[in-house]
């Protein structure tokens, strides 16, 4: 893998961080740990210049990621939005990561789109579609973690990644690939953990941080769900899992708590493809794909569920009923049926 970032790309990118001083990061709505650990990591960056960095998120995060540096003083839209738009306003450079397009920060879309300040885009999703000053962006690259870790080296700011901001980094890499079983299958990868575990990150005290946080509910969510809610379509090597309203209700559901149960049906031999419902009271169904080997998941997600994202992890969202959505995804299953075979 070639991850090597254009020179006048790493020359704008020098420019807009040595002529500012105010920086404003944002990144996609449901932060993941790829959205925190790209944040965070170059808010300290920033910080560590003497630079002032703030994170805006479209709405809250994860309990599981409240350890991480720096993440007590991100704001969230959704609770401040008069503040918010008064630091988007008063800062002199954005900068978008680990997002394609300006509908994944949902509130902050317009703000941000229509902000006429400097911006710095670093992301790994297919079809881009953001304008910027300073574009990166590798699709085949692990996590946009991974990107930054290539900019700031790039940059010459290797001397600013300390602990923190390793931590931060390695978050990225390992949640946006399943603690390096997905996306990771090159060599560079190792060589960049390998360079941030020399940084003295405490990776134990990360992953028990990330993963052995399950509530006792969210562990009976998880049992419950698989039991009572997954179907097994052996024919087409699918199975799917639904989480709804009363799920969420009996397990006092709580931000986070389906992360990963997508990726559980995959454990099933010869399942190359698998989606996760989840209800919300709106009327609406967020779906969630995963896809092993040569199936489409990201196509599979525009066709049916208005989504998209990577080859074999994409989403979108369906607007009617959980059986609705389930319906849809069946018959496309049927209508993909030669490439699940
Ligand atoms: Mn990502």
């Amino acid at each position: 893998m070639d991850f090597t970032i254009a020179p006048q790309v790493i020359s704008k990118i020098k420019q807009l961080i040595s002529e500012n001083q105010s920086f404003t990061i944002t990144t996609h709505h449901n932060s993941d740990g790829d959205a925190m650990g790209s944040s965070t990591a170059i808010a300290e960056v920033l910080r560590q210049m003497g630079k002032t960095a703030n994170i805006v998120l479209p709405n809250d995060y994860p309990a599981f990621f409240r350890w991480m540096n720096g993440a007590k003083e991100i704001i969230n839209y959704e609770r401040k939005p008069k503040e918010s738009q008064a630091i988007f306003n008063a800062t002199d450079v954005i900068i978008c990561l680990d997002f394609n397009q300006l509908n994944r920060i949902d509130g902050l879309e317009q703000i941000v789109g229509q902000s006429p300040k400097a911006k710095i885009v670093v992301d790994h999703h297919l079809g881009l579609n953001i304008e910027a000053d300073a574009i990166v962006s590798f699709p085949d690259a692990s996590s946009t973690c991974e990107l930054v870790y290539h900019m700031l080296q790039a940059c010459g700011y290797g001397q600013y990644i300390n602990r923190n901001v390793a931590e931060s980094l390695y978050t990225g890499i390992v949640t946006d690939t399943g603690r390096l079983d997905y996306a990771s299958s090159y060599s560079d990868i190792y060589m960049v953990v390998g360079n941030l575990v020399e940084k003295g990150i405490r990776k134990f005290f990360i992953h028990d941080n990330i993963y052995n946080v399950y509530t006792y509910n969210r562990m009976r969510l998880q049992a419950a769900v698989l039991h009572e809610n997954m179907c097994f379509l052996p024919e087409f090597h699918t199975a799917y899992i639904t989480i709804n309203q009363k799920n969420k209700k009996q397990y006092d559901f709580q931000l986070g708590d389906s992360e990963g149960f997508v990726n559980i049906p995959m454990v099933i031999k010869d399942v190359k493809f698998c989606a996760l419902f989840t209800e919300y009271e709106n009327g609406t169904v967020k779906v969630s794909l995963r896809s092993k080997g040569k199936f489409p998941a990201n196509k599979f997600a525009e066709d049916y569920f208005a989504g998209g994202g990577h080859f074999n992890a994409a989403g979108g969202k369906y607007i009617g009923s959980l059986a609705d959505a389930v319906q849809t995804f069946v018959n496309g299953v049927h209508t993909y049926k030669e490439l699940l075979q």
